[in-house]
């Protein structure tokens, strides 16, 4: 066990270098959700999830579908770790010509199932997807990646009770809960709390767990796999800034603006925090 919770934190750390290195290239973005989630992708993309990262077309994968299309900077962190995209590739990210556009899209980037952005679209998606696979026979997974804030959108609720209704047990959804939004705490926007409640009265097996505890993470993961009665929800409280102490305490965390001699203080931190 020590071994593969140390294999999944090296990745998480990894996963984080490849964060800053696209914030850097734009001087700002949303490196602080990139910081947050970079633990549950670790345990995702090299724990749970099943796929062959030359072929990110395989009919046998599990999708991973991020609606979310702000967080896209996780994500092809975390595709870079896994071996899917090109680590040189990321610090093209933002550009003019780049398969790594700022807002996750489909048609862009290996490995990006949906176009997200408009959020509280892709449990929908997911819930056509998974009643496709159980069609086709097809035992893959599918795992939705949600924000705290996109569980604000009618959308998501309708497509929970989908999900329940036809028993997709071939779905996941993972809800990163930062407590932020755009228009600042979630708290104070639109309540949402008791979150796992929520789920649970729509049919769902929901647990909630530590965003960036790698063990229980890992732990909590196991346990929905096995779980195939009914859709799962993995709730995971994470930390805007995770792991750079210099970014977790800033202000107006949804799209952070960090000055050029900041960049190096924040690796400096990063390895510190592995060090320790
Ligand atoms: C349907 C829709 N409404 C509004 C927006 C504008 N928007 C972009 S990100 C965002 C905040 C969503 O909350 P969350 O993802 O929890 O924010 P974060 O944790 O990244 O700060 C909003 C409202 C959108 N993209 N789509
Ligand atoms: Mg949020």
């Amino acid at each position: 066990m020590t071994e593969r919770i140390d294999r999944i934190r090296q990745a998480a750390h990894r996963i984080r270098h490849n964060a800053i290195d696209m914030a850097e290239a734009q001087g700002q973005g949303y490196i602080g959700q990139a910081l947050g989630v970079a633990d549950l992708l670790a345990v995702v993309y090299t724990d749970q999830l099943r796929y062959r990262p030359g072929d990110p077309d395989w009919p046998g994968r599990d999708r991973f579908l991020l609606s979310i299309g702000h967080y896209a900077i996780a994500l092809y962190a975390a595709l870079a770790e896994a071996g899917v995209i090109p680590a040189e590739e990321l610090p093209s990210y933002g550009s003019d010509g780049s398969r790594l556009p700022m807002s996750g899209m489909a048609s862009y980037t290996p490995g990006m199932e949906i176009s997200g952005g408009s959020l509280g679209h892709g449990l929908g998606v997911a819930a056509g997807m998974a009643l496709g696979l159980r069609h086709q026979g097809n035992s893959a997974r599918v795992v939705n990646l949600l924000s705290d804030g996109e569980l604000d959108e009618g959308s998501t609720w309708e497509a929970a009770m989908v999900c329940a209704h036809h028993g997709l047990g071939n779905v996941t959804a993972v809800v990163d809960v930062n407590a932020l939004q755009a228009d600042g705490p979630t708290a104070g926007v639109l309540r949402t709390e008791p979150i796992a409640d929520k789920w649970r009265a729509f049919g769902w097996h929901a647990l909630r767990v530590d965003g960036n505890d790698i063990p229980a993470l890992v732990d909590a993961f196991d346990e929905l796999h096995e779980h195939r009665d009914s859709p799962s929800v993995l709730v995971c409280d994470t930390r805007i800034g995770r792991g750079v102490p210099l970014l977790e305490t800033r202000e107006k965390a949804h799209f952070m603006r960090v000055d050029e001699h900041e960049w190096q203080i924040a690796r400096d931190q990063l390895e510190e925090g592995l060090s320790r």
